[in-house]
């Protein structure tokens, strides 16, 4: 019998997150400081991760640890005032620099990327770099298995980081393909964290390039549909426009209604209460057509007591 010391409010069996991108970790820095972050399991999405000169890559990871360790960059990932010497130098070779690896995140990549190359899994490797981090939440990747995210465009199908990077995510997205979502098992934990979780909530990210690929691993989906759990979903678009990122253009290629509701009618089977942002309150009553409780709160995470505010907000939704 786990006995937690639980603050007022706070779930005995733990909160368990699904994220990715850095709105995820915004939300996240917040639900640290309301809730013990012991009692906080986060699933990373790794459709991401890339080979990047030999290193392995893996950006939601690294910007969930950065950002609950405080040490973040402006742009929310990488790392605050780090240097580009490495970087820079790649370029005067002739080398791959448009993927901007600072010269004190490119010490994660070689000890992630060493710690892999003796057998450890992403896992056990995300581990070590949270724990030396200082991170005392629980961060593991869905999936030790290969799993990358292929974006279908005009100009092919691209990596991940190649459309929203090198490319600036200006291409239209006709299709999210995910390659190794079949063979890929869910990482130890995983599913344990969905199932025996007191709430679980899917972070504002990115619905089809952040939360689908968690979700399309085998099993994943199930055990969130299934779960005793309150489930709560935090949308990503706030009056038509997503926050940062890509993820309103999806919307709109992809076919959906780009707006709260049109990613809420995206989670429906898998959560019971959908928080939008105070200026979509006149959209409450499309969630609640869906079957779903919908909440109106001010989910804007301007600045760290911002975040604080929006992750008080989603624990008072998913209780009431
Ligand atoms: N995003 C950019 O727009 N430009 C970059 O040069 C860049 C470098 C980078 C390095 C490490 C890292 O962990 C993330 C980085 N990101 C960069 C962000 C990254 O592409 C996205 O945050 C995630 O892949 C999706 O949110």
């Amino acid at each position: 019998m786990r006995v937690r010391a639980t603050s007022i409010g706070e779930p005995a069996g733990g909160i368990t997150v699904l994220a990715g991108g850095v709105g995820a970790a915004r939300f996240l820095a917040g639900l640290a400081t309301c809730v013990d972050p012991a009692s906080i399991t986060i699933i990373c999405n790794v459709g991401d991760d890339f080979e990047w000169h030999g290193l392995h890559v893996a950006p939601d990871i690294d910007t969930v640890i950065y950002t609950l360790a405080g040490l973040e960059g402006e742009g929310g990932w990488g790392l605050r005032d780090d240097s580009n010497v490495a970087l820079g130098a790649l370029g005067e070779l002739g080398g791959e620099s448009w993927f901007g690896i600072g010269d004190r995140d490119l010490a994660t990549h070689l000890h992630r990327t060493r710690m892999l190359r003796e057998g450890m899994t992403l896992a056990d490797a995300t581990a070590v770099l949270a724990t030396a981090r200082g991170v005392r939440s629980a961060v593991i990747p869905v999936t030790n298995d290969p799993h990358p995210t292929v974006v279908v465009t005009d100009a092919g199908e691209l990596p991940f980081q190649v459309y929203f990077v090198q490319r600036r995510a200006s291409d239209a997205v006709h299709e999210i393909r995910l390659p190794g979502a079949a063979e890929a098992r869910p990482a130890p934990g995983v599913i344990d964290a969905i199932h025996d979780a007191e709430l679980v909530i899917v972070a504002p990210s990115n619905p089809f390039v952040s939360i689908e690929p968690i979700l399309a691993v085998p099993g994943v989906r199930d055990a969130l549909a299934r779960s005793p759990a309150r489930r709560v979903a935090v949308s990503p678009i706030i009056g038509g426009a997503a926050v940062k990122g890509p993820a309103a253009d999806m919307l709109r290629t992809l076919g959906h209604e780009v707006s709260a509701p049109g990613v809420a009618a995206l989670y429906r089977d898998l959560i019971d209460c959908f928080v939008l942002d105070a200026v979509d309150a006149s959209l409450v009553p499309a969630v609640e057509a869906l079957g779903l409780r919908a909440v109106a709160v001010d989910t804007m995470m301007t600045d760290p007591p911002a975040r604080a505010r929006v992750a008080a907000a989603v624990l008072q939704a998913a209780r009431a």
